[in-house]
């Protein structure tokens, strides 16, 4: 065959495969779009933790197009390049050469990195900085955590409520729905790692250093209906780690108020 000739069918075939791939790749974005809009992993109660799930929509959607390209590519050869009754096994040597789709892959894979690398990783986690700068963080209440082997403490200095009375049950965390939140978290002995699976964020805890994190609960709800809202040590921290769970209570701005009133009165009548 002469050159110019196998050069069209070239070209020809790679139009056909990119029809297959097209046409596939559109089937396939249905499917990826209804499993991603009814939340197939959870539905996360937190501005940031939407961040993480907006960064896991994009992957879903390019990995979707690229595995419908590696099936097309697949289905394509099987047809095209079978052995045909009466044909000698071929060599497929002709068909290594082939500098046009190399060039083009080798443009549009680095143009995926890069793009994947500036949006969403990039815009991600300038969005997760933000939220502990002004004005994001405008009128956060302080959440004072500390973990220990085995056990979640809470106190809210701004409120004068420390973590250390006994009298408030203040091992239950209770945060107001749609307000900046900012945990500042130690740890009394080894790591410890602050988890809610329901906002979708986690942060270690080391001892000797103090960590803070921001956070905006979106819904309100609490451990009892929702178990997946719940502090959970997520870093092995010894025998009773499994259980080094605290209670989560997302409430209305209203709510968090009376509740904090009635925790000072609490603190008031404990010490007269
Ligand atoms: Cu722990």
């Amino acid at each position: 065959m002469a050159d110019r000739e196998r050069n069209a069918q070239g070209i020809r075939e790679g139009f056909r495969l990119a029809a297959v791939w097209v046409v596939l790749a559109l089937i396939f974005e249905l499917a990826a779009h209804h499993w991603v809009v009814h939340d197939p992993y959870y539905r996360v109660q937190s501005e940031q933790g939407l961040v993480s799930v907006h960064a896991f929509d994009i992957i879903v959607y390019l990995s979707t197009a690229l595995l419908a390209f590696v099936v097309s590519f697949l289905g394509f050869s099987v047809v095209r390049f079978r052995r045909r009754a009466g044909q000698e096994p071929v060599s497929n040597v002709q068909y290594q050469r082939s500098p046009w789709f190399q060039r083009i892959w080798m443009v549009l894979k680095i143009a995926i990195v890069l793009g994947v690398f500036m949006n969403p990783d990039l815009t991600g986690m300038e969005k997760l900085w933000a939220y502990g700068l002004p004005p994001w963080n405008h009128g956060a209440v302080v959440v004072d955590v500390q973990a220990r082997q085995w056990q979640w403490r809470f106190g809210y200095p701004q409120y004068g409520l420390p973590m250390d009375t006994k009298t408030n049950g203040r091992d239950v965390l209770v945060v107001p729905e749609g307000k900046p939140i900012k945990f500042v978290m130690t740890s009394l002995d080894v790591t410890h790692s602050f988890y809610v699976p329901a906002w979708s964020v986690k942060m270690d805890i080391i001892p000797g250093e103090t960590r803070t994190m921001y956070l905006t609960p979106t819904t309100t709800g609490s451990t009892a209906s929702d178990p997946m809202l719940r502090v959970q040590c997520a870093q092995l921290c010894g025998a009773g780690h499994a259980y080094m769970s605290a209670f989560v209570k997302v409430v209305t701005p209203q709510q968090f108020r009376t509740w904090v009133a009635q925790q000072q009165q609490a603190l008031t009548a404990s010490h007269t």
